[in-house]
């Protein structure tokens, strides 16, 4: 067996959040753990459909995937949620609804200019140009975690590597 907890990814659009949750989750897959993702094709698509990308709004989605995920992690099963949250107040706030431990903050720290160049949806290039107002790191701010407990330094490692330094991290600290 293994203990559960939520892998916290944060970072900006295009950072490889998703990429990266998706890589652990099959690792620990494979391993033969219980886990679940949470990102926005499962969650802003359904649950958090009627919300907007509005300051008061991404405050809202963040606690309500919170929320869930404690459902989650409370019935034993490692999640790893994929948001930008970008606010510094609204990750205190969902690490304050777990056990010190069940919560793993992961900054996927990837600089602006690398997403900005991958752009896979286009967004980038619609938000520089006006289409997309108040778009995470070009008018709206992403307030970068002072303490993660994992740093993932995309410019230093592969999703091999990145994978390999969340899985050591479980083991260390007897999650797995
Ligand atoms: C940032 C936006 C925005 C704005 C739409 N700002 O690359 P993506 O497309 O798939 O990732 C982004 C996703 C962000 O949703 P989150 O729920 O992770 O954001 S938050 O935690 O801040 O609530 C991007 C798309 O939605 N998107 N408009 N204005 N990203």
């Amino acid at each position: 067996g293994h203990k559960s907890c939520v892998l916290w990814f944060t970072g900006l659009s295009g950072s490889g959040k998703s990429t990266l949750a998706n890589a652990v989750d099959y690792a620990l897959f494979q391993q033969n753990c219980r886990t679940y993702v949470l990102d926005g094709d499962n969650i802003r698509h359904g649950l958090n459909s009627d919300l907007s990308f509005e300051e008061k709004d991404r405050k809202e989605n963040i606690r309500r995937i919170g929320e869930v995920a404690k459902l989650f992690v409370d019935s034993g099963i490692i999640v790893s949620s994929a948001f930008i949250s970008p606010f510094r107040d609204d990750r205190q706030l969902v690490r304050n609804m777990f056990e010190k431990n069940e919560f793993i903050e992961v900054f996927v720290d990837c600089p602006i200019q690398v997403c900005e160049n991958r752009d896979p949806k286009g967004l980038y290039k619609k938000a520089r140009s006006g289409m997309i107002p108040g778009f995470t790191g070009i008018d709206s701010p992403y307030e970068k975690p002072n303490h993660p407990e994992i740093l993932i330094d995309t410019k230093q490692m592969t999703i091999e590597q990145s994978v390999q330094k969340i899985m050591d991290y479980l083991n260390e600290k007897q999650i797995l």
